[in-house]
């Protein structure tokens, strides 16, 4: 299989990596996000996450933001790519429980409420609208956008936008064993208050049933005025069928070719309905040399934290797949 499965053409100048970071309530349901080695730990995964990436260790808490099995997080595929090409990351707090422990821009929002007891986020129009300031500042800085979600339990919510808004979808998720049974009954739910109020705009799809990232990412796509790539699987497929249904420009995907071969998901399907270009990185993790990357292949934790698409922009920027992978290799044995 090829690095990239297609060879992207993008003129840019000054790149910038960005990651929207949220919770939703729905994280902490066990059996719903293995994002995290326990169900209550899975809300500190963005902030550990960003940590990690950041300053290349994890002080602040005592445990690291890895699966129950302790398949190493996608966030150091994403440091050890900001390191190789000297980014400086971004990150945007688009409504977490807690406080992250490096800088942040803010918007100031909650998080995400479970949608099966009330809406999920509120303020999703206000949230769109700070996104867009977001987007407008970060146009100051940057003409390529490769913008990236961490948001333990976001597959669920992206199955419920996404089937609310029309799409015949299957989402991915952190699990090798999908668990599709948990997420189906949160989107019957959901299905059923947007057809009980009858919903077809897609703020109040997201306030329904969505989570804060959501509606933050397609503000700032909706404003960059550079190329933007959403990295991410099936969560950025439900951003971009949020800025479909609003009418706006979509963004190009980048995912893993574990998300794309995920048979528990349909992500080519729905990025074909939705019309959204999409980009798939296979970094060969099953001969890089680590049991836990290895563990990738098998359908475990499968991206995240942008890994695909600090891999596809490492490739923009002239680094070779072999510079990629021992990068990658060195930096999740560091962190074991
Ligand atoms: C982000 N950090 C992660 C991780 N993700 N650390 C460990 N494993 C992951 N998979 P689910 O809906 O199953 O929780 O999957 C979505 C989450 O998994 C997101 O936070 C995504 O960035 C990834």
């Amino acid at each position: 299989m090829a690095f990239l499965s297609d060879n992207p053409s993008f003129e840019f100048t000054r790149p910038l990596f960005a990651a929207v970071l949220g919770n939703t309530a729905l994280s902490m349901v066990p059996g719903i996000s293995g994002a995290g080695s326990t169900p209550a730990r899975t809300v500190f995964t963005p902030i550990l996450d960003a940590e990690l990436i950041t300053k290349g260790a994890i002080h602040s808490m005592g445990y690291k933001p890895n699966t129950p099995t302790n398949c190493p997080t996608p966030a150091v595929i994403t440091r050890s790519m900001t390191t190789l090409c000297g980014i400086d990351p971004v990150f945007i707090n688009a409504g977490m429980y807690n406080r992250p422990t490096v800088p942040c821009l803010d918007v100031y929002g909650e998080p995400g409420a479970d949608p099966r007891e009330t809406d999920a986020v509120p303020k999703a129009r206000a949230l769109f609208a700070a996104g867009e300031g977001v987007g407008r500042h970060l146009s100051r800085c940057a003409d390529l956008l490769v913008l990236a979600e961490c948001v333990p339990g976001g597959t669920t919510t992206a199955l419920c936008v996404l089937r609310a808004l029309g799409y015949d979808a299957r989402v991915s998720s952190s699990f090798v064993n999908n668990p599709v049974a948990l997420k189906e009954e949160v989107c019957r739910a959901v299905q059923g208050r947007v057809d009980d109020a009858g919903i077809t705009d897609p703020l109040d799809v997201v306030r329904i049933g969505g989570d804060p990232m959501m509606p933050v990412a397609a503000g700032i796509v909706s404003a960059f005025s550079g190329a933007v790539v959403l990295a991410g699987g099936t969560q950025m497929l439900a951003v971009d069928a949020i800025l479909k249904g609003l009418g706006k420009e979509m963004a190009p995907l980048v995912t893993t070719a574990y998300v794309r071969a995920d048979p528990s998901a349909n992500f080519e399907a729905v990025a074909a309905a939705v019309g959204a270009r999409a980009y798939y990185v296979d970094p060969g993790f099953d001969t890089i040399g680590d049991a836990g990357l290895a563990r990738y292949c098998e359908g475990e934790v499968k991206e995240g934290m942008g890994a695909g698409g600090a891999m596809f922009l490492a490739r923009l920027m002239g680094r070779t797949d072999e510079e990629i992978r021992s990068a990658i290799l060195s930096t999740v044995l560091s962190f074991r």
